[in-house]
């Protein structure tokens, strides 16, 4: 019988930013898995393949294929008058027609997408797919359809999978469709869902409120499996991975550790300080764990309180300790197979939020002998957040919520501030010096003034 066809496309992105770390596309991945153990061929069209290694900014392919989309205005640039370009990233939409008549008529065609911001990249691409072969069934799935099912209905998808495609999920997602000398690291999910609800976070109606975990044996057979075709360094996409560490987390770490693997591995996700006990840290850094990421947001009680979090100052203290006591702190630069450090996540740009409360919190993270990594703060369609956001911002477009635009930014927390208050994420060195450093914008100086 002859084998069914499958082009899988994994579209491009838009973002104010070119100097993105994107990761690959996971899901798509476990769907060719999927296609190809029942027996489809699988062709691949990826428009992202250039930007899978942090450095791929100075690539010039990369820069040469970012003109800008579109301007945007935003709250708070009226001091110095500009607004921000909107960037094509990855390969120009010409590129998917002419790599689908090279590759030929396919059975089916299934359109990856990641961020909800991002779905003009996955639409359009959809578009190209139909003018191409109009009779052929394109399939979209991923982050954006699950969180935002209705919207992703108004592309020209034939079908919409929203959620898990369940044959799926814990598959070996199929690397051999990625080029190897693009990335060193690959990704591994063990867990998912999460009992919390977060008023930020997506994760609870996406994988669902209770935790699922991977069998122990089949997640070690993938990890020696990347380790014998040469992967480096092993990222956990874990949402809520020490949820239930001593029955899980744990285990795995213990197989890791009598199996001497020797490979670096990450939490990018960020770590709960209010679930860290010392054994689990002895065994994450015989394990392998180098670079900590901790999930702190704010130093804010009220903040906390509203994000449903309630991680103390003094408890974030403490898990800080835990790893130093071990042997992690480090201010500077990072690298991912040496330096043991911790980065500490600052969510900023939320509705409330003052400057002065994000100054407070980044000068804890530093005098805790941390590094504070910023993240942006974006609102996310069906969460609380969300939900509260008073009608002139959930009126905004999808697109016009992507992060770095600042769609919650005011007169009182203005764009531009924000933007600045992003550097902070490459100063590389200790509190003392930070102290010392002269001040050079309004922001630095603000910063002299706090205790
Ligand atoms: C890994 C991850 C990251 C990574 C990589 C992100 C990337 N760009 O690739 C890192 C750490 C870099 C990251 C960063 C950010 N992230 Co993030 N991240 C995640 C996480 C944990 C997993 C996302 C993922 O890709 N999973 C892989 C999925 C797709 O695989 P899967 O579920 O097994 O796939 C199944 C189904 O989806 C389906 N399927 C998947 N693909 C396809 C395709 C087809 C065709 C079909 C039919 C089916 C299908 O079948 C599969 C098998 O069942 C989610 C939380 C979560 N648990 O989902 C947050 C999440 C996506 N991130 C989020 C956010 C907010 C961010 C940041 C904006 C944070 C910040 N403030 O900076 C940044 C944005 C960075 C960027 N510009 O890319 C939000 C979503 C925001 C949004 N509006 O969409 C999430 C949901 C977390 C949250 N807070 O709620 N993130
Ligand atoms: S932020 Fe983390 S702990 Fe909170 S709901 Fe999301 S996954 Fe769970």
């Amino acid at each position: 019988m002859k084998k069914k066809r499958a082009i899988l496309i994994n579209p491009p992105i838009h973002d104010v930013i070119t100097n993105l770390f994107v990761q690959h596309p996971y899901g798509l991945l476990k769907i060719s898995a999927y296609l190809k153990s029942t027996g489809y061929d699988v062709s691949w069209i990826d428009c992202m393949e250039e930007c899978y290694y942090p450095e791929y900014s100075d690539n010039p392919f990369f820069l040469n294929s970012t003109p800008p989309v579109r301007d945007t205005r935003l709250c708070g640039y009226s001091r110095s008058g500009t607004g921000k370009k909107r960037y094509h990233l990855g390969l120009p939409y010409s590129h998917i027609p002419e790599q689908l008549k090279q590759i030929g008529r396919p059975d089916e065609i299934y359109v990856g997408s990641s961020l909800t911001y991002y779905y003009e990249g996955v639409h359009e691409a959809i578009h190209f797919c139909k003018k191409t072969y109009p009779d052929v069934p394109v399939l979209m799935g991923g982050i954006y359809p699950t969180i935002c099912p209705g919207h992703a209905g108004t592309s020209e998808a034939d079908t919409v999978v929203a959620g898990e495609l369940e044959p799926a999920t814990n598959l070996t997602p199929d690397t051999s469709l990625l080029k190897k000398d693009k990335a060193d690291y690959v990704v591994i999910k063990t867990t998912r869902g999460c009992p919390r609800r977060c008023s930020y976070c997506a994760v609870p109606f996406i994988d669902g409120r209770t935790i699922r975990h991977r069998d122990i044996p089949d997640v070690m057979k993938e990890i020696e499996l990347r380790i014998r075709t040469g992967y480096k360094r092993l990222i956990f996409w874990e949402s809520n991975i020490l949820s239930d560490a001593p029955d899980y987390l744990e285990l795995l770490l213990d197989e890791m550790i009598r199996k001497k693997l020797h490979i670096p591995i990450e939490f990018p996700e960020g770590l709960d300080g209010r679930l860290l006990y010392p054994r689990l840290v002895e065994k994450l850094k015989a394990a392998g764990l180098k670079w900590v990421f901790l999930s702190l947001e704010s130093r804010d009680r009220e903040l906390q309180k509203r994000f449903h979090k309630n991680l103390s100052l003094p408890a974030f203290k403490n898990s800080v300790e835990m790893f130093r006591r071990y042997g992690y702190c480090s201010a500077k630069r990072h690298n991912y197979y040496t330096d043991r450090g911790i980065s500490v996540f600052i969510l900023i740009g939320l509705p409330g939020q003052s400057l002065e409360s994000i100054l407070l919190t980044i000068l804890d993270v530093w005098r805790s002998g941390c590094r504070p990594l910023l993240m942006a703060f974006t609102p996310i369609p069906g969460t609380e957040e969300y939900n509260n956001l008073p009608p002139r911002l959930k009126n905004k477009k999808l697109e016009d919520l992507l992060p770095r635009l600042w769609p919650c930014s005011t007169r009182n927390l203005p764009a531009e501030d924000l933007d600045e208050l992003m550097h902070f994420n490459y100063i590389y060195c200790s509190f003392e010096q930070i102290r010392d450093l002269q001040p050079r914008t309004r922001i630095d100086k603000m910063l002299k003034t706090l205790p």
